[in-house]
């Protein structure tokens, strides 16, 4: 499966700059194209610059609002992000019309913080603009939740989730959620961290866009899992997950092996690896909540077996109970199992759910305030009401 991938603001940017990484990698390694374009879309100079894997053309790194904002972001302030965006919608537009390989997109992948100002406010405008001008191309949104720390610390993150989630929701045929906190390991420094996580993020697409991509016989599935059964099961709310199960250098003594022993480790690979996936999913929900799911199952070509993608099939249906499931096989890895699992179309996404009704609580409050701070501006007015001014 090929994207047009394009990431809005700074998380946004750098996750969509770890696609282009990615795509060089499946390109060098596996002689195939996973993207057939990357571009980052910012209000900050700064931002675009520091990118390392994205073409570094305006074509390819866009600065929008720049009278809005000197270059500078938008401070948080995701509707002037949603402004600035449907200003410069032209330019986006532009530059995905002159893809090279347009025509062999399969689908959009839009890429943004919910808790920023310029992502945030620019991915619902930006893809709403898309999807008046590629009707039938299936469009996609990445959103990535704030730290739970960003929640208690700045008002603004609440309602900027909430106002993106939603406006994401009624545009994006389906929303990847990431949650950052679900990602934080301990002993690294913030900057280390958002790399990690990014390289994290992105890790589970890699083999299962490989996968219909393939074009050398010997890695080719039984079951192939390509851009059709991917873009059925994509609906609405969805998470991502990875698994993997490393293949010891099993040695037996005078060079013989134990048929049996090999047999039970291979399929106690298999669930370890969906266990992996379902427990380092991109958010935490319910798989009972899913419609829809996937799962690829990727190792080498000699330890798959029907055995082995029948325990991963039967694992799922056991906790996606409600899912139509498909699934394929890519005889590609080296010394791992790995399966790449997506579940979508949840019908209850219970961290989606706080953030809207947070965020009602927060807007009654804050109007209270200024209702509040009206009134005290008035009681300032008044008291100086017969002081001369010199203006
Ligand atoms: N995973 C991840 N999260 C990030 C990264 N950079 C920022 N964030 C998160 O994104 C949110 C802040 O949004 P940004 O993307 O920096 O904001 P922006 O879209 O550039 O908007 P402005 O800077 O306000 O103009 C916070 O929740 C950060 O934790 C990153 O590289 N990776
Ligand atoms: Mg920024």
């Amino acid at each position: 499966m090929k994207l047009l991938i394009i990431g809005c603001g700074q998380c946004g940017g750098r996750i969509a700059d770890e696609f282009a990484r990615l795509n060089r990698k499946a390109r060098g390694q596996r002689g195939i194209d996973i993207t057939t374009n990357t571009i980052a879309v910012n209000t900050d100079i700064a931002d675009l610059t520091g990118l390392s894997f994205i073409k570094p053309d305006y074509q390819h790194r866009i600065l929008i609002g720049a009278q809005k904002t000197g270059g500078h972001g938008v401070g948080k302030i995701n509707e002037l992000g949603a402004e600035i965006i449907r200003e410069d919608n032209d330019k986006i537009l532009e530059a995905v019309k002159t893809t090279r390989h347009f025509h062999e997109t399969d689908a959009f992948l839009l890429i943004a913080s919910a808790a920023g100002g310029t992502g945030s406010g620019a991915i619902p405008v930006l893809a709403q603009a898309l999807k008046e001008r590629y009707v039938e191309k299936p469009l996609y949104n990445l959103i990535v939740l704030p730290f739970k720390h960003e929640e208690k610390v700045e008002e603004r993150t609440i309602y900027n989730t909430a106002t993106c989630l939603k406006s994401a929701y009624l545009v994006a045929d389906a929303i990847f959620l990431i949650d950052n906190q679900r990602y934080i390991k301990k002993n690294f420094s913030l900057q280390d961290n958002l790399a990690k996580i990014n390289t994290l993020v992105v890790e589970p697409f890699y083999n299962l866009l490989c996968a219909g991509e393939e074009k050398k016989p010997k890695y080719i599935g039984a079951k192939i899992l390509d851009a059709g059964d991917i873009i059925q099961t994509l609906s609405g709310w969805t998470v991502i997950g990875y698994g993997k199960s490393q293949i010891p250098m099993l040695k037996f003594p005078f060079g013989m092996s134990s048929n049996f022993r090999k047999k039970t480790g291979e399929t106690q690979k298999g669930s370890n690896a969906m266990n992996d996936a379902i427990s380092e999913l991109s958010l935490k929900c319910n798989p009972s909540d899913a419609k829809r799911a996937l799962y690829l199952l990727s190792a080498p070509p000699d330890e798959m077996n029907m055995n082995l993608i029948n325990e991963i099939g039967n694992s799922l249906k056991r906790i996606a109970t409600e899912a139509i499931i498909r699934s394929g096989d890519y005889p590609r890895e080296k010394r791992s199992v790995d399966v790449t699992l997506i579940l979508s179309e949840l019908v209850n996404v219970g961290k989606v759910m706080e953030y809207f009704t947070k965020a009602i609580r927060y807007i009654s409050s804050y109007k209270k305030r200024w209702e509040g701070v009206e009134y005290e501006h008035k009681e300032i007015e008044e008291a100086f009401r017969d002081i001369p001014s010199l203006l």
